[in-house]
């Protein structure tokens, strides 16, 4: 039984005599593959964005990538906008990343002991990330967050979180309330198995709205222990900060006496060097960073203030352990990773030309298709809004979005090669690997499928 792909497949060509689809895409290694995977593994997958859920097909199980390109397994090569989530701002397979992980492999994997490297990528953190004195590594950023919001509370003596509405921290019970990215696609931002007892200390504000956090702080300033905030929300769309909002985030918690947690696992290391703290000159008291920080290896990190950190264990008695924390390959990635962006000259510049360029590409494929919709970008950071709205700056304005058509969208680029984002809530991350030439391909293949749209 062919999967929707083929249905799909078949569809489109029937009703756009192949203009658009030089090939039928044959997924059907993917298909069986799912199948087989769905026996062994919940939903196929593990980590629920994977299963395509939202775009309403068969996920294509992938075989190898290179620089700004995948290949699934039957042999379908793509130009990759999700970059893994983030981490592989560099491209995929970087040789001189790929290097360091086999020079650490050969000299073992674990030892459950300090290394230099672990101190290494530490001081490389604290030159890059402005508001970092001490930094302490973790296995993922579900693993930063939990812990940056567990040393809050014991910092401070105070139990309760803000965060809001929209945004994903990672999938702590915290935060697993209201959260975005795959919570907010696949409709369950409030998880069941939180408890009651978790979620009335987790206090939900509005992003762009500082008046909804004032109002928290009136009726329970004093029992804030910290406001968690993705400075840059990506996980209902990228959303950005109207002026002054991360700076009034700033100016509230000095007032009450609450931290500020920059969750940067995905704006740290891709807005700028230091992050979205840095190019929005915002310092926060502690820091969660992943994703680009591992190169693609698992790596979390959080980090801040002296005074802040020191109370982490064995200093101090707040407590958080990882049997695989600091893993000497994973340092050996991030380490390669984030040395190549500091000695890459104008890396960022280049980062935002070509992100421009896909920009200008697809708001000019809505104009000229008259396909209503919003592009937010920063840096190479992006999502495009299938929307009637004129502006896309809140968890409300964001879920008006025309996730049918996002799906459709999301479909017909893929069936050109294109690989975007399986869900309207999330972002394109554009590498330093992608081509001008792989940006235009992406800004055709998205004309003929908003063409297509139209006419659906
Ligand atoms: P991980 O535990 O997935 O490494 O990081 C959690 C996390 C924390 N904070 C932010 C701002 C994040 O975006 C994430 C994870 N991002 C999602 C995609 N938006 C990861 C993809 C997935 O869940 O499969």
């Amino acid at each position: 039984m062919p999967g929707i792909w083929q249905i799909g497949c078949n569809t489109i060509e029937t009703s756009i005599n192949f203009y658009f689809i030089e090939f039928l895409m044959n997924i059907q290694n993917s298909i069986n593959e799912f199948k087989r995977a769905q026996e062994s593994i919940p939903g196929g997958v593990n980590s629920p964005v994977r299963a395509f859920k939202s775009v309403h097909g068969d996920p294509i199980f992938i075989k190898q990538a290179k620089g700004a390109r995948i290949t699934d397994i039957d042999g379908n090569e793509y130009i990759d906008f999700v970059s893994s989530w983030g981490p592989m701002i560099l491209g995929h397979a970087d040789e001189r990343v790929i290097n360091a992980i086999q020079t650490a492999a050969i000299l073992g994997t674990s030892y459950g002991a300090p290394t230099v490297a672990e101190t290494e990528l530490a001081e490389l953190i604290k030159k890059m990330v402005p508001s970092i004195e001490l930094v302490r590594m973790v296995n993922s950023g579900t693993e930063a967050t939990m812990s940056a919001l567990r040393l809050a509370r014991g910092f401070t003596g105070r139990d309760l979180v803000i965060k809001f509405q929209g945004c994903y921290h990672g999938h702590a019970d915290s935060f697993l309330i209201k959260a975005g990215s795959g919570a907010l696609t696949l409709g369950y931002p409030d998880s069941p198995g939180v408890t009651q007892g978790t979620a009335k200390d987790t206090i939900i504000a509005h992003y762009n709205d500082l008046s909804s956090v004032e109002e928290i702080f009136k009726q329970k300033g004093d029992q804030v222990a910290a406001i968690i905030v993705e400075p840059v929300p990506a996980n209902m769309g990228v959303i950005l900060p109207e002026p002054g909002f991360l700076d009034g985030l700033r100016k509230i918690t000095y007032k009450y006496g609450a931290l500020l947690i920059f969750d940067e696992v995905i704006s740290g290391f891709r807005l700028a060097k230091g992050g979205a703290q840095e190019y929005y000159g915002v310092m926060p008291d502690i820091t969660a960073l992943g994703k680009i920080i591992g190169g693609g290896l698992p790596v979390g990190a959080y980090g801040g203030r002296k005074d802040i950190m020191n109370r982490l264990a064995p200093l101090g008695p707040v407590y958080q352990a990882g049997t695989l924390a600091g893993n000497p390959l994973a340092m050996s990635a991030g380490l390669a990773t984030l040395k190549i962006i500091n000695e890459t000259r104008g890396f960022y510049n280049e980062l935002d030309r070509k992100s421009s360029l896909l920009e200008i590409g697809f708001r000019e494929n809505l104009q000229n298709t008259g396909i209503p919709g919003v592009i937010n970008r920063i840096g190479s950071l992006m999502t495009l809004f299938f929307t009637e709205e004129k502006k896309v700056n809140s968890y409300d304005t964001a879920v008006k979005s025309d996730t049918g058509r996002y799906a459709r969208y999301f479909k017909l680029a893929l069936e050109n090669g294109i690989y975007l984002a399986p869900s309207q809530f999330e972002a394109a991350f554009i590498s330093l690997a992608h081509t001008d030439d792989d940006i235009e391909k992406a800004v055709k293949a998205g004309l003929r499928a908003v063409e297509i749209i139209k006419t659906q």
